[in-house]
């Protein structure tokens, strides 16, 4: 599923007169990201260190890994030949910082995400090299999704459909939260996800304003809306939805939903190659500031999502990203009123070259 990743990284990062980010070249990328590392080699362990050059690549784990690393690991860089798996035998930055394929090398670009320990020992054993913070540069590959991936997600959001609505039916008064979680986490073990991408929200009542609640012990009352934020992990891959029911009446609810669900569906319309995703953010918050509650929708409207639950593009206020075929986005709208209730409503969209999909297929009636 690597196909041609680290070569495609080698050209743009090395290519002769590219600068990389900062403005900066380097000869060679130190790369620790490890959802980062399994993209590009095919790797599924949790351990490695990858180092690529303009031509050739060097993926460092220790014994653990090292039948897995034989069966997974693809490196398709320039030089085919050279590249090499190392199972380190001792200390791993040290065999990382004393092999052969530093020699000439002047700057070294490392991933802005590497922790400070790391790069206080780099610092120390690389002296007299340049070392540069390199910034979503592969992320920034993993924006556009190819065939596997989308179909990969589309799986992950469809087991994540299929529990919700076998799950629906214990929203009800007396239940709690944390029970209404567990079931769901436990389904989508048992419907082929391999776990759940991010802790599951089931935010009731005034928790349901605070938009990251996690479940609790609060057992769920009739007039409450409950916010249901969820996310299943299908062969790595991620998915993330958000539905908000009502539980009996409560007219001010009712009202806050309408609003929200015409701010979501209003922006997904707009999406289309080409379009900045400042504006989508845009569209779905003016439907919501006319209606006079612009003040109690703080967070962006949306954030890719891939190997990780959130990686870029981003649709807020100030993002930079334009719709580009292959990206896959949420469009997640809220309204929080402190004390009263919350409701968001999330689906995950496909950019097409023509428009857009939607791939969250669960239905959004605020009632059972
Ligand atoms: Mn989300």
């Amino acid at each position: 599923m690597n196909n041609n990743k680290i070569t495609a990284l080698q050209k743009n990062i090395f290519a002769k007169g590219e600068s990389a980010s900062g403005g900066k070249e380097v000869d060679l990328f130190l790369i620790t990201g490890i959802n980062n590392i399994f993209y590009l080699t095919g790797f599924t362990g949790s351990s490695a260190v990858l180092l690529v050059t303009k031509k050739d690549a060097v993926f460092f784990t220790d014994f653990r890994y090292k039948e897995q690393s034989a069966r997974e690991v693809t490196l398709d860089c320039r030089k085919a030949s050279s590249a090499k798996i190392v199972i380190v035998k001792n200390s791993l930055w040290t065999e990382i910082t004393s092999h052969s394929i530093f020699k000439g090398v002047k700057k070294v670009g490392f991933e802005y995400s590497i922790d400070y320990s790391t790069y206080e020992y780099l610092k120390t054993k690389l002296k007299g090299r340049k070392l540069t913070p390199l910034r979503n540069k592969i992320e920034d590959f993993r924006i556009i999704k190819n065939d596997y991936e989308i179909a990969t997600i589309t799986k992950a959001v469809e087991i994540a459909d299929t529990v919700f609505s076998s799950i629906t039916h214990l929203i009800k008064p007396g239940i709690s939260e944390e029970e209404i979680a567990v079931e769901f986490e436990y389904q989508i073990r048992k419907n082929g996800g391999s776990g759940i991408s991010f802790q599951t929200i089931v935010a009731s009542g005034p928790n349901a304003a605070l938009p990251h609640a996690i479940a609790g012990s609060r057992k769920i009352k009739t007039g409450d809306t409950v916010v249901f934020d969820c996310g299943a992990i299908y062969k790595r891959y991620c998915s993330d939805m958000t539905r908000t029911l009502i539980i009996g009446k409560n007219p001010l609810a009712e009202k806050v939903y309408k609003i929200v669900l015409e701010a979501q569906e209003t922006a997904i319309k707009a999406i289309k190659p080409g379009v900045s995703l400042k504006k989508i953010d845009t569209i779905a918050r003016n439907i919501i500031t006319k209606a006079g509650y612009g003040k109690y929708f703080g967070h962006s409207l949306g954030h890719g999502i891939g190997l990780d639950v959130h990686e870029p593009p981003k649709s807020s206020p100030k993002s930079e990203d334009y719709a580009k075929p292959g990206m896959i986005f949420s469009v997640e709208p809220g309204i929080y009123l402190p004390g009263k209730l919350g409701v968001r409503i999330e689906d995950l969209v496909l950019v097409t070259d023509k428009g857009v999909k939607i791939l969250t297929k669960s239905n959004k009636c605020a009632h059972l």
